[in-house]
C-alpha cells in the first residue's frame, strides 16, 4: 500500500488541474485514470467534428501565464485533437506523467474512520492510502446505448461516440447510421455525410443548434488576446456563465420585434452558445424565449429545401436552451444531400437489429457501420460506477439513490475528506467547465492549506446544510426554464434516474460569492475535527480563526 496526502480519480482537465495545485502546495498526490491517456472526455470523444463549444481562449487554463503566452490555439473552437494536444502538452510541460497511473481504475474507495484516510483499491490490485480522496470523474463520461434485440448478430462495425476507436475510421463506401441528435451526431453528420456512400441519422428530438461561426486564429488575433489575457479571465470569471459573456439587463420582450430580430441576427452570426444570453430572460420566461426559439426555428428552416423535412428538423416542444442546444458546422444543410435521409425514430421506432442492419416499424435499412451517439449517464454515473464506502459501510449509491445530495457541490455528509469537482450541486455543464473547474479546485485547496494550519484531520457536510443546498439548487432551477424539458440536467436521460436538478444555475460569480462567504464564515455548513469523529472528535468552533 502506497501512503499519499491526496488522490485524485481522473486525469481529464480537472484532474490535472488538481494535481498541479496540490503539488504546489508541497502535497504528495497520485492520480488514477482508467484510461490508458490524458484527457478525459478529450481522450475518448475522437468522432469526426468534435469539437468544443467554448471558445478556445476561453476554454484553457489560466493557472500559467507562460502556458498562455506559448500555446497557439489554431480555431476560434478547437476541435479535439487539439484539445488533446494542449492537455497533453501542460503533462509535459508541467511535468505531471510521473504522479498519473494510466489504465488504472479505481474499483472502491473505503473510508477507514479510525485512521480519517480513504483506503482506494484499483481493479488491478493496487492499493493507495489518502487523506483527500479528490473525485475530477467529469460529467459526460460514462457512455449510455440502448440495446435493441438481435444486436449481437449484427454484422457490421457499432461505434460509441463517447469510446470512438484510436484507429482511423474509414467511412468510404459505407452505408452509416448515426443513432442520436445531441452534439455529437450533429457535429459528426455533415463531415460524415461527405464520406459515406449512405447515411441515415436516426432522430428522436430535433435539438435546437446555433452555427459554430469556426474560424482560424489570425496572429493579429492572437496577439491581442495575449496581450490582454488577464482582463479576459477576469471578464470571464466575473460573467454568469464563466463564458465572458457582458449580461444584458434588457428583456427580450421590452425591444421591439424590428430591434430584437437585428440583436438576433448579429447574435447567429458571432456568438454560438451564447446566444441564449442575448437578452437576461431568454432562459426565464417563456414568451421571451418563445421569440428566441421562432427565429432559431426561422432560421433552421431555412437552410433545408425539402418541406418534409424542414417539419421534421427544426425543433419543437420544447424551449430554446432548456435543453442544451448545439453549436453545429451544417448540420442541417447535410440533409439538401441525396445520401443522407431522417429517420424519425417516434414515427417509426427501432424494434431489432438485423444482421445486415436496422429494422424499425416502417421499413428495413441496410449498414456496414452504426454508430451511437446516445450521449452519457450524466452528472453521477461516473462518480456512482466505484464502489465508495463512507462512515458505517454507507455507500455513495445509498446514499444518493434518490438523486445527489451535495454541500455546495463539493462534499457529501457522510463522505469526510472526500471532494467533488465540477459535479451536481455546481455550475458545471451550465458554465464555462473550465472557470467552475479552477474556481473550485483553488476553494479546495484552500481549505486544505487551511486544515493543514490549523490541524484539522476531516471535514465533513453537515447534513442539514447539504439538504439546504438542494432544495436551494432546486429552487433556483425551478426560477428557469431548464425545469420544462426533460434533459440529462434533470437526470431524464436515464430510465429510472432519479428527475432533480443537477446542476447549480445560479452562475458561476453567484457560486464563487457562496463559497467564498462560506469560508469567511469559517467553512459554514462544514464540521471540521482535530480528532475523528469516531475517536469523539468535535467540530471546531472555527468561525473566526479560520477565515
Ligand atoms: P446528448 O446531448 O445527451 O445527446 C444524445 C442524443 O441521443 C439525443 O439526441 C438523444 O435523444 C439521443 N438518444 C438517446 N437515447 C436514444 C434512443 N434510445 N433512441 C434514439 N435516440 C436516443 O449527448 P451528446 O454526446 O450528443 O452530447 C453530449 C454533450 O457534449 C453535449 O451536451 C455538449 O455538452 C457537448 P433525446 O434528445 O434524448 O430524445
Amino acid at each position: 500500500m502506497e501512503n499519499v496526502d491526496a488522490i485524485v480519480i481522473g486525469a481529464g482537465f480537472a484532474g490535472l488541474r488538481a494535481l498541479y495545485r496540490l503539488r504546489e502546495m508541497g502535497k504528495k498526490v497520485v492520480v488514477l485514470e482508467a484510461s490508458a491517456g490524458v484527457g478525459g472526455v478529450w481522450y475518448h470523444n475522437g468522432y469526426p467534428g468534435a469539437r468544443c463549444d467554448v471558445e478556445s481562449y476561453d476554454y484553457s487554463y489560466s493557472f500559467s501565464p507562460e502556458l498562455e503566452q506559448e500555446w497557439r490555439w489554431s480555431e476560434r473552437y478547437a476541435t479535439q485533437p487539439e484539445i488533446l494536444r494542449y492537455i497533453n502538452h501542460v503533462a509535459d510541460r508541467f511535468d505531471m506523467r510521473k504522479d498519473i497511473c494510466l489504465s488504472t481504475f479505481m474499483e472502491e474507495a473505503r473510508y477507514d474512520e479510525i485512521a480519517a484516510r480513504w483506503t482506494i483499491r484499483s481493479r488491478d490490485g493496487r492499493v493507495w492510502s489518502a487523506k483527500y480522496f479528490v473525485m475530477c470523474v467529469g460529467q459526460l463520461s460514462t457512455t449510455k446505448a440502448p440495446q435493441y434485440p438481435g444486436q449481437q448478430d449484427f454484422k457490421g462495425e457499432v461505434i460509441h461516440s463517447g469510446v470512438w476507436p484510436k484507429h482511423p475510421v474509414d467511412f468510404a463506401n459505407k452505408r452509416v447510421a448515426i443513432i442520436g441528435t445531441g452534439s455529437s451526431g450533429m457535429q459528426m453528420t455533415p463531415i460524415i455525410a461527405k464520406e459515406a456512400k449512405h447515411l441515415t441519422v436516426f432522430q428522436r428530438t430535433a435539438n435546437f443548434s446555433i452555427p459554430a461561426s469556426n474560424a482560424p486564429v489570425t496572429d493579429e488575433e492572437d496577439k491581442a488576446v495575449k496581450a490582454t489575457y488577464r482582463a479576459r479571465r477576469e471578464q470571464a470569471w466575473n460573467s454568469p456563465t464563466g463564458l465572458g459573456f457582458k449580461p444584458n439587463k434588457q428583456s427580450a420582450l421590452e425591444v421591439s420585434p424590428e430591434e430584437r430580430e437585428k440583436v438576433y441576427e448579429a447574435a447567429w452570426h458571432r456568438l454560438g452558445y451564447g446566444f441564449a444570453l442575448t437578452y437576461f430572460d431568454i432562459l426565464l420566461s417563456k414568451e421571451a424565449n418563445d421569440t428566441a426559439a421562432e427565429f432559431i426555428r426561422k432560421k433552421i428552416g431555412s437552410v433545408i429545401n425539402d418541406p418534409a423535412l424542414r417539419e421534421k428538423l427544426v425543433p419543437k416542444g420544447h424551449a430554446f436552451a432548456a435543453r442544451r442546444p448545439s453549436v453545429d458546422s451544417g448540420y442541417f444543410q447535410a440533409f439538401n444531400r441525396d445520401n443522407v435521409e431522417l429517420a424519425d425514430v417516434r414515427e417509426s421506432p427501432i424494434e431489432a437489429f438485423t444482421d445486415t442492419g436496422i429494422r424499425t416499424s416502417a421499413k428495413s435499412h441496410e449498414f456496414d457501420m452504426v454508430i451511437f451517439a446516445t450521449g452519457f449517464d450524466a452528472f453521477t454515473g461516473s462518480l456512482l460506477k466505484p464502489n465508495i464506502v463512507g462512515r458505517s459501510g454507507r455507500t455513495l449509491k445509498e446514499k444518493w439513490s434518490a438523486g445527489p445530495i451535495t454541500q455546495l457541490g463539493v462534499s457529501v455528509s457522510e463522505f469526510p475528506n472526500m471532494m467533488i469537482v465540477v459535479g451536481p450541486g455546481s455550475p458545471s455543464l451550465l458554465s464555462n467547465v473550465m472557470v467552475s473547474t479552477e474556481e473550485q479546485i483553488d476553494w479546495l485547496s484552500d481549505l486544505i492549506r487551511k486544515m493543514d494550519e490549523h490541524h484539522v484531520v476531516e471535514f465533513e457536510a453537515q447534513p442539514e446544510a447539504e439538504l439546504a443546498w438542494v432544495a436551494h439548487v432546486n429552487e433556483r432551477a425551478k426560477e428557469t426554464l431548464y425545469m420544462t424539458a426533460d434533459s440529462y440536467y434533470n437526470g431524464a436521460e436515464v430510465a429510472g434516474k432519479p428527475k432533480v436538478f443537477m446542476p447549480y444555475s445560479g452562475g458561476v460569480r453567484g457560486y464563487r460569492r457562496i463559497l467564498n462567504k462560506c469560508a469567511d464564515e469559517g467553512y459554514a455548513g462544514f464540521s471540521l475535527r482535530v480528532q475523528p469523529a469516531a475517536l469523539g472528535g468535535t467540530a471546531l468552533e472555527l468561525a473566526k480563526e479560520f477565515s
